[in-house]
């Protein structure tokens, strides 16, 4: 099939998963949600299509593998993350996907020296309990089951929500890939920032994945009534949490060339208009090239929150959920990304990458790949997020030869 052609199936495949959401007025699919079912069932009628065998595993991720010419062949991943974030895109996560499935499509059964599995990772984004890479960590058998007790905003804990999805917990395990057999793992993301459309590039090549901590922070005060609390009696939780979180831009902006941080969600308690707040849980996400100076940072960040919540009266939890050291991306596959986007005529634009990606977490398992593709005006985690369909195609130009070289040099 022409690329072009191949490039407009994505682009209309792109457009029914956008249909799929827990929310009639924008894209929205979180872990183990209904629409992440349907989102499931919808993408593997497409890799069935594409001739591969699939199934969901424990941990909801969508999965299908095409078999290589060697019974003892190793498994080579591509994939991306079929989650998004509240009032999301359409192709942050989904397109690198359906990429995939293009490859897989393109490639007969026995093609390859290799098994080629597709994976549409369940929970890369974290919204549903400010997690992240729940499904590719399970794949890459270093998912924390501590977490499977994180409660969402209803109460349900994680266990709960994989169990009613159809998963087991107890089997986890089995759903990793054993590090002897893992070759590799290759992913096409947008590149949800603005260097390749300054240089009129439609691919890039990532060289690191920036370091990241996600941390909820709980501020305790004394509720009371707004009428009758003098002012200067009170232990306002909300007062303190508003001065807490102006720090954290003022800290990021003095050191704005190496971190970025952010608040992203605060729910205030009792939440009544006509109540001093008594608790507030905000959540921070803390961002750097530099693992040792996000380290600093946080520390700095803590000293802060305690003078704050001390002269206050009040007093704050920090509670550590996710961090992720800064992740090379592996030199022989990026040098053959890098040859494959030349041969596919395009200039090799060098990339870090300050959003995660599930190749953070497949990075345990062995070598990982990043490939991004431009993106209009650099929007990303906004309903404006766009790809244009020649980009799709020149994306797909490079995976094949990625692919046409990987198995020539790779078994
Ligand atoms: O938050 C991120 O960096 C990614 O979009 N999950
Ligand atoms: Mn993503
Ligand atoms: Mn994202």
């Amino acid at each position: 099939m022409p690329i072009d052609n191949r490039a407009a199936r994505v682009r209309d495949q792109i457009e029914m998963l956008a249909s799929v959401s827990e929310h009639h007025q924008y894209v929205q699919r979180t872990f183990c949600s209904l629409a992440a079912k349907l989102a499931n069932d919808m993408v593997s009628g497409w890799m069935h299509a594409a001739g591969l065998k699939t199934r969901v595993d424990n941990m909801a991720n969508l999965r299908g593998v095409l078999p290589g010419n060697n019974p003892q062949g190793r498994v080579f991943v591509m994939g991306s993350h079929l989650d998004t974030v509240i009032d999301a895109g359409k192709y942050d996560g989904p397109l690198g996907v359906l990429l995939a499935i293009d490859q897989a499509a393109r490639l007969e059964a026995g093609s390859l020296p290799f098994d080629l599995e597709v994976i549409g990772f369940s929970d890369e984004e974290g919204v549903r309990y400010h997690s992240s890479y729940l499904g590719s960590s399970v794949v890459a058998g270093c998912f924390d089951q501590e977490q499977l007790s994180l409660k969402d905003a209803k109460g349900v804990s994680m266990q709960q929500a994989v169990e009613k999805f159809g998963g087991d917990v107890t089997k986890l395990s089995k759903d990793q890939i054993p590090k002897d057999k893992f070759l590799g793992y290759f992913e096409a993301h947008i590149e949800q920032g603005p260097v390749l459309e300054e240089k009129n590039i439609p691919v890039g090549v990532v060289q690191t994945i920036n370091s990241q901590e996600r941390v909820e922070i709980k501020v305790q005060g004394v509720p009371g009534h707004a009428g009758t609390t003098p002012m200067m009696i009170r232990k306002d939780a909300l007062a303190g949490a508003a001065l807490m979180i102006a720090e954290v831009e003022q800290l990021a902006q003095k050191d704005h060339e190496n971190m970025v941080a952010t608040v992203g969600k605060v729910d205030v308690f009792p939440g009544a208009s006509n109540v001093i707040p008594g608790n507030v849980n905000f959540t921070l996400d803390l961002r750097s090239p530099n693992y040792e100076r996000l380290s600093t940072f946080s520390k700095k960040l803590q000293q802060i929150f305690s003078g704050i919540t001390q002269k206050r009266g009040l007093t704050y939890s920090w509670n550590l959920i996710k961090t992720n050291k800064s992740t090379p991306c592996d030199d022989q596959l990026t040098q053959i990304l890098s040859e494959a986007i030349s041969q596919a005529g395009y200039p090799v634009q060098a990339l870090t990458s300050g959003a995660g990606h599930d190749a953070v977490a497949i990075s345990n398992l062995g070598p990982v790949a990043l490939m991004f593709i431009r993106c209009k005006n650099g929007i990303s985690h906004h309903p404006d997020e766009f790809v244009a369909t020649e980009d799709i195609g020149a994306a797909i130009k490079v995976c094949d030869v990625f692919f046409d070289k990987l198995s020539q040099q790779m078994q």
